[in-house]
């Protein structure tokens, strides 16, 4: 089945925020924000902007009747600044006026008075300084210390990871109206419906029960809109709450780019520990993780970079141990992958640097160390069913890697100004939130009289696809045509208490939720339609079985279909409705030892990339990605390969162009799509193949469908190092820093003047 929204989405019938029909007095926002990243708010002065004409009001924490406080897993982050500011970007107010342009002409003309304060913008300095938003974690398993006397070669050096924004299409946006009884309706481009109405509720002092919030598809979000669309939502929710009016809040590109938080940067330590044969002994890893201003959601963050710090590799003495650092730039929030690709990539870097040293592929050193069936992660949990060693092989085989290094061999001897590099990733991703109280999800499925079907679950529709999988759930468990099937929106009134849609386990688990209801609703027709053919009352349901909308009894065709089957249940006052709840079963993890079974299952790939570089102007194009790719059974493999090939391209952006520049005094220099370099059509890999590797999956996904949302990011880690083989191609004898991205600026400092970018990094 295509994705079901394609259709609207070409005709721009799609629905979205921004898109709906506003009542009349309609109020428009405009946030007033920091203009310095940290200081004392002394006063603010907003006599000038109230004076434009059509502004309504200037809402500020004053107008809060509960809290100022929407930290999500930390109660530390006030909605509205009010004697601090800690980010150039935080919001300080709301313009409310008759017109989005004449609330933005008067958000300029508010004063802020603030005396400055020192601002911190890297990890290690806030480290030093101890600056930390919680305190640090650390994953042990076997005995470094021990371990060290043992390794034949030991190399350590650091590693850097940068930010990335989301660039999601749609920007955050809100629109609420006011409802009867002190009541307010909350649109929202969100990801995460409850954090939301929660936020609103204690921002509001009002219960939960008085705040709806309704989600119908989100213009992306990977990750940006999991606790960062809450601000927009609350504030507007406030606004519309204070004036009794409705309010929108759109955020255009330049105001979401400065406000909101992105991927942490990261800054690493590592030391790693080799056996003659290549066995990877030991490993010992600190990271640094720019947390920005509050805590947002960097605590889950720095444990799935924990939890992912040795990749797909079994290594029998780690320590790795991860550190929050409080910075003064925006939150900064989950983006795919969330943590888990800047925990590989200095695994990656690590081993890339160790076969540097011993003259060897980095290959030979992934290749050895694959984690085998029933091997340890330093969390505890034992590799289920690995696929590391078979999709590994298999790549190989099927893009014929021999030929390829060939290829890249007999070119790099002809070639003088351009080199090609090769390289492989593994990549092992958890399935399951690491919280593991949030691993739960609900369905509410209604069959109407005439036999069509309304499912809504807890996910939000992003562009992954997940309302079209629950679509395939309803229609294969009823054995309904698909077209019988609709999804309606995501709404607190219908599913409630949810989690976010994130993590990559929405298909899996709001989809098991709806497979149970639909269960129910087809046990409970099946009954009904065997006392209908005259069987006792007793099991009469075991008789009967539907199939492509009709009934059969004992294996028999009938005359009775779906349509009637449905209204005779109805006029027997049988009950055509179903809530189910699903709650993922086996997951358990204690924060005290650092162990337990955190994930439903592992996803598992290889990646092999190849990299063409121009070494006069320090370019690169990425020739092919040729990837196996565990999918369990794919129950839509279109959508699937959809999701690997984006996560792919938006993973070697990250590694390669992406790049968020910071001026000294902590304020983002790359805000607008002018400065800030995302790929396109023309820095896609030449050459994409996404192969199937087709296994048993795993019972715990849905249809034995493995996840596909953020695995495929980390293929993109291939890239870089593929670009860093074809510099040492053409630069055996320098020592490249491991920083990422490898920009172009960086390919030609690496090749020309390793000096000075040594100096930079250090
Ligand atoms: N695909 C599209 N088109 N847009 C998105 O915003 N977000 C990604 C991924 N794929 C995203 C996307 C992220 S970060 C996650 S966690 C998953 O989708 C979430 O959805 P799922 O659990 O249904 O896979
Ligand atoms: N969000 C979250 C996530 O809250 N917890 C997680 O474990 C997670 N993992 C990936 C992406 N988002
Ligand atoms: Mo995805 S980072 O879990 O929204």
């Amino acid at each position: 089945m295509k994705n079901m929204d394609i259709d609207s989405h070409v005709r721009g019938e799609s629905v979205y925020v921004d898109d709906i029909p506003v009542r009349e007095e309609t109020l428009y926002g405009a946030v007033f924000d920091s203009p310095i990243p940290h200081g004392i708010l002394r006063h603010l002065d907003v006599s000038e902007a109230e004076r434009v004409d059509g502004v309504t009001k200037i809402i500020t924490a004053k107008d809060i009747p509960g809290e100022n406080q929407i930290g999500i897993i930390m109660s530390d982050e006030p909605l509205f600044a009010e004697d601090m500011v800690h980010y150039s970007g935080q919001p300080i107010a709301l313009v409310l006026a008759e017109s989005e342009k004449r609330a933005r002409t008067a958000s300029r003309k508010i004063c802020a008075e603030i005396d400055p304060l020192p601002p911190l913008t890297d990890p290690r300095t806030a480290a030093d300084q101890g600056q930390f938003i919680t305190p640090p974690r650390t994953f042990c398993l076997g005995n470094t210390e021990a371990a060290w006397h043992t390794c034949d070669y030991v190399f350590e050096g650091c590693a850097e990871t940068g930010g990335q924004e989301h660039l999601y299409i749609e920007t955050q946006s809100a629109y609420v109206y006011p409802t009867e009884k002190d009541g307010i309706r909350i649109f929202s481009s969100n990801q995460s419906p409850t954090v939301v109405q929660k936020a609103a509720a204690r921002v509001l002092n009002i219960p939960m029960h008085r705040v709806e919030v309704n989600v119908s598809r989100i213009g992306g979000a990977f990750g940006g809109k999991e606790s960062q669309g809450t601000a927009w939502a609350v504030m507007a929710a406030l606004a519309a709450f204070t004036v009794g009016k409705a309010v929108k809040l759109v955020l255009n590109r330049h105001d979401d780019m400065r406000m909101t938080g992105k991927r942490h940067p990261y800054a690493s330590d590592y030391r790693i520990g080799l056996s003659k044969d290549y066995g990877i002994t030991a490993y010992e890893v600190s990271f640094y993780q720019n947390a920005g201003a509050f805590a947002d959601l960097s605590p889950a963050v720095l444990e799935r970079t924990l939890f992912h710090a040795t990749n797909s590799y079994f290594i029998p003495n780690v320590r790795a141990t991860a550190y929050s650092c409080r910075t003064n730039l925006p939150p900064n929030t989950a983006m795919r992958g969330f943590g888990g690709p800047q925990g590989m990539f200095v695994m990656e870097a690590a081993i890339a640097r160790s076969a540097e040293a011993l003259g060897v592929d980095a290959s030979v050193i992934q290749r050895k160390n694959l984690l085998r069936q029933g091997e340890e992660f330093p969390y505890g949990q034992k590799a289920n069913r690995s696929q590391a060693i078979r999709c590994w092989t298999k790549a190989g085989k099927r893009y014929n890697v021999g030929a390829i290094r060939k290829h890249v061999e007999a070119f790099n001897a002809e070639n003088r100004l351009h080199k090609k590099g090769i390289a492989f990733m593994p990549i092992c991703f958890g399935i399951s939130f690491t919280k593991i109280h949030m691993n739960q999800a609900g369905a509410l499925v209604h069959i109407y009289q005439d036999g069509s079907v309304a499912v809504s679950t807890g996910a939000t529709e992003m562009g992954q696809g997940v309302n079209t999988k629950m679509v395939q759930v309803a229609a294969h468990v009823l054995s309904i045509s698909t077209e019988r099937v609709k999804i309606e929106t995501t709404n607190t009134t219908r599913v409630a208490n949810t989690s976010p849609t994130a993590a990559s386990v929405n298909a899996d688990m709001n989809g098991k939720a709806v497979e149970k209801a639909c269960l129910v609703l087809l046990n409970r027709l099946k009954g009904f339609a065997g006392k209908e053919l005259g069987h006792g009352a007793r099991a009469a349901g075991e008789w009967i079985e539907i199939k492509d909308e009709r009934v059969y009894d004992k294996g028999i065709k009938t005359d009775l279909v779906w349509e009637d089957l449905v209204m005779r249940a109805h006029l027997e006052r049988v009950d055509l409705s179903e809530h189910a709840f699903y709650a993922t079963p086996g997951i358990h993890f204690d924060p005290k030892t650092e162990k337990g079974n955190p994930f439903a299952y592992h996803v598992y790939g290889t990646a092999i990339t190849v990299a063409t570089v121009d070494c006069l102007r320090g370019t690169y194009e990425i020739d092919a990605v040729h990837v196996v790719h565990d999918f369990g059974n794919s129950m839509n493999p279109i959508i699937d390969k959809g999701q690997t090939e984006g996560g792919i391209v938006q993973g070697i952006g990250w590694m390669t162009m992406e790049e968020l520049c910071y001026s000294d005094d902590g304020r983002l220099l790359s805000d607008t799509m002018s400065t800030y370099k995302v790929p396109d059509m023309y820095s896609a890999p030449k050459e994409l193949n996404v192969h199937f590797h087709e296994t048993q999956g795993s019972p715990l996904a849905l249809f034995r469908s493995k996840a596909v949302g953020e695995p495929s990011f980390m293929y993109g880690i291939g890239s870089y190092f593929a670009i860093r083989n074809a510099i040492r191609a053409a630069r055996p004898e320098k020592e490249v820093p491991l920083t990422a991205p490898m920009t172009p600026e960086r390919v030609l400092l690496s090749l020309y003047d390793a000096t000075r970018q040594a100096k930079e990094n250090s």
